[in-house]
């Protein structure tokens, strides 16, 4: 019997795993200034892992991915993740100056260690913000599995960006910016709404 046919859904998962964070579990090769892999590599090797991949498959991903987390260049040549890479890679984000608030969402199991830490860019290259709570609060979701709700910090970047701070944003409207010491956290919110300091 034939393995059953992944959903796009399961195939932009392992998109992401090899174009962001892991591309030598299947050989890829991926350029360092860009991100770029060549997609016709990139079909094939996703193929041979076991993901029904054509070009047709690849290009409703790109086009339907929920957070538009990929993009071609111009000729569909060559593919790439908008943001979010563990792996060495310069991505040309653009510099932009960031509206006076942005949020970050998190699991309420980590705030004692951010508190004293501040947020941290962990395995990213950038720690990463919303533009509004409720994106923020997705994000922070996805960390409560195990224990923990799902909290916003509320981040002065107005603060931030007259102390120097640089803010890129991503194709698809991620705003990145290195780590961030707790005194720029100027509210936290709980799911229900309700603050808590
Ligand atoms: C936390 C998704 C303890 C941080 C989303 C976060 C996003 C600390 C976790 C993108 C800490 C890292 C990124 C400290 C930070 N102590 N924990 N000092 N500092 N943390 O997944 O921001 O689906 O690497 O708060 O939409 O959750 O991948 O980052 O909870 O844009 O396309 O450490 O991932 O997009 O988790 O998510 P992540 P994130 P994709």
């Amino acid at each position: 019997m034939s393995a059953q046919k992944k959903s796009d859904v399961q195939t932009g998962r392992f998109l992401s795993l090899v174009l962001r964070h892991k591309p030598e579990e299947i050989g890829l090769t991926i350029d360092r200034n860009g991100g770029w892999a060549d997609t016709r590599e990139l079909i094939e090797k996703v193929s041979a892992a076991g993901y029904e991949l054509d070009m047709e498959t690849l290009e409703r991903i790109v086009r339907e991915n929920n957070k538009q987390r990929y993009s071609f260049n111009e000729d569909k040549s060559r593919i790439r993740a908008n943001q979010g890479h563990s792996i060495d890679v310069v991505i040309d984000m653009q510099i932009k100056d960031p509206p006076a608030r942005l949020y970050h969402g998190t699991g309420s199991q980590f705030l004692e260690s951010i508190r004293r830490e501040g947020i941290l860019h962990m395995s990213r290259q950038y720690v990463h913000l919303s533009a509004d709570p409720e994106t923020a609060f997705n994000v922070g979701s996805r960390h409560t599995r195990r224990s923990g709700a799902a909290v916003v910090l509320v981040i002065d970047t107005a603060k931030m960006a007259e102390d120097g701070y640089v803010f890129r944003i991503s194709d698809n409207g991620v705003w990145q910016s290195a780590d961030i010491p707790w005194k720029y956290v100027c509210e936290i919110i709980e799911n229900d709404g309700k603050e808590v300091d």
